[in-house]
């Protein structure tokens, strides 16, 4: 077990777009375990690869309710194969946006298709706080944040203190 560093917007490392995983091995594995003790540890209902600063497309997510009854789902190049028209309506956050949160309409439900955590082909279903969750990582892995949903000016407003929280962090850090 171990937690990895969250990257905190802005960060370049947080808009790129993610490379597809070649192979499940156990590296991959290790690495999805690491970012499911982060995503705990946090505490958050989900974490992509580059907010641990890894390019490559994978998530985690728990969005159960109790912590004696934990259900973590570990997808690996997901791919949405349909959505419904029907909208959910969800305040979101963001572990690299931290204390910001807005709401964002998503698809209600989707199927996905993913590779597991031991590399097997799955699809699912999804609804509600869980089908919001896995877009919400998905569109991490295409360099998107939930403030990319926003208008600019509430993008603006949020992206602009976090960077000078994130100065006056770098600053208390050196002594300054
Ligand atoms: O912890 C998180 N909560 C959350 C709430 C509503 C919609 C999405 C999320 S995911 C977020 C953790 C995170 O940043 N994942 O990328
Ligand atoms: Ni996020």
């Amino acid at each position: 077990m171990a937690l990895l560093p969250i990257i905190i917007a802005p960060d370049p490392r947080l808009k790129v777009k993610c490379d597809p995983v070649e192979k499940v091995d156990a590296g991959i594995v290790k690495l999805l375990d690491d970012m499911l003790d982060t995503m705990y540890d946090a505490p958050g209902l989900g974490l992509a690869g580059p907010q641990v600063g890894v390019q490559k497309r994978l998530l985690v997510v728990d969005t159960s309710k109790d912590v004696d009854a934990r259900d973590p789902k570990f997808l690996i190049n997901p791919e949405i194969l349909s959505a419904s028209g029907e909208l959910f309506k969800y305040e979101e956050g963001c572990l690299s946006l931290p204390e910001h949160y807005a709401e964002v309409e998503r698809p209600a439900r989707i199927r996905v298709k993913y590779l597991d955590r031991g590399g097997a082909a799955c699809e699912m279903e999804a609804e509600d706080l869980l089908a919001t969750c896995i877009q919400h990582e998905m569109d991490h892995l295409e360099g998107i944040l939930f403030v990319d949903h926003l208008s600019r000016l509430k993008r603006s407003v949020i992206l602009r203190k976090l960077q000078k929280m994130k100065k006056q962090q770098m600053q208390k850090a050196v002594g300054a």
